[in-house]
Parts: structure tokens; C-alpha cells; sequence
């Protein structure tokens, strides 16, 4: 069992659909070890996206993901990274295989739906953004 990180982004929220990406996470095998919903500031948007500052859609992104509430999440499940990367998609949703959540709920690179770590080692980075170890409940 291990850990990975979620953030269900502003375009599913205001598409009410959060609850049915929750669904998706529970009926692929995911646990939720931790879950809340939040409004990221400009800071902690620009911290967590901080690899990408010099890239052209940095703007973009910080405006995106500052427009509305968020649900950020770990989840639990055996090779949690991967299971969850495949079961979001392509970072375009055009190009996302059919079944994914990005394919399903997302619209174009900028607004696709949900993030899911790349790594370990960047699931624990980004989980810390939001949670402490004692907020796991597994
Ligand atoms: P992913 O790991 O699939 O979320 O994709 P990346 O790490 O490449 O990108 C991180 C986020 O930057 C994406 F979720 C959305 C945003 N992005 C854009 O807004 N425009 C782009 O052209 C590429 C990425």
C-alpha cells in the first residue's frame, strides 16, 4: 500500500461533478486517507505549482487554479502513483484515453478536471501543501 495526491480542480467543481470523480477514485480501489475541500490563495498556488513559474502558461494556470473551491486528497492503494496517473488521463484531455477522468470531465490542458502526482517523492511534497501525518486515517 502507498500514497499519492489529488487535487480536484475549480472546472469540475463548478460542474458539480466532484462527487462522481470520488466514485471513480473509490470504485478503482483508492482509499481516502485524507480529503478536503479548499480555495487555494495565490501563494500556495504559485508554491505548489512552483516547477512551472517560468513556463509560458505559469499565468494561466495561477488564474485557473485560484478561480474556485478545490477538493485536495490523498489516496491510498497499492502502486498508488501509477494506478491513479493512468486512471486520470493525459494532461490534454483530447488526447486522454477514453475512461479517464480527463477524458470524461476535462476540457482543455489548462481546466482537466484533477492532478495526480508524477512520483513518490512528489506525492509526499505535494500532500505536505495541505496535510500533516497525523490527518491520515490509514
Ligand atoms: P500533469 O502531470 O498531467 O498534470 O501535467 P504537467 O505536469 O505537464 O502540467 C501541470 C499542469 O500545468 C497541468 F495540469 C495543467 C497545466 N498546463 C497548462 O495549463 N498548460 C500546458 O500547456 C501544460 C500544462
Amino acid at each position: 500500500m502507498n500514497r499519492t495526491f489529488t487535487i480536484i480542480k475549480p472546472d469540475s467543481m463548478r460542474a458539480g461533478v466532484e462527487g462522481k470523480i470520488i466514485d471513480i477514485l473509490l470504485s478503482r480501489g483508492f482509499r481516502i486517507a485524507a480529503m478536503r475541500a479548499t480555495r487555494l490563495s495565490e501563494q500556495k498556488a504559485g508554491e505548489f505549482y512552483a516547477i512551472h513559474k517560468e513556463k509560458p502558461f505559469f499565468g494561466e494556470l495561477m488564474e485557473y487554479m485560484t478561480s474556485g473551491q478545490v477538493i485536495v486528497a490523498v489516496l491510498e492503494r497499492d502502486d498508488a502513483v501509477a494506478e491513479l496517473r493512468r486512471t486520470v488521463g493525459a494532461t490534454n484531455p483530447q488526447k486522454a484515453e477514453p475512461g479517464t477522468i480527463r477524458a470524461m470531465f476535462g476540457t482543455d490542458v489548462t481546466m482537466n478536471a484533477i492532478h495526480a502526482s508524477d512520483s513518490d517523492e512528489n506525492a509526499k511534497i505535494e500532500a505536505a501543501h495541505f496535510f500533516s501525518e497525523e490527518d491520515y486515517c490509514l
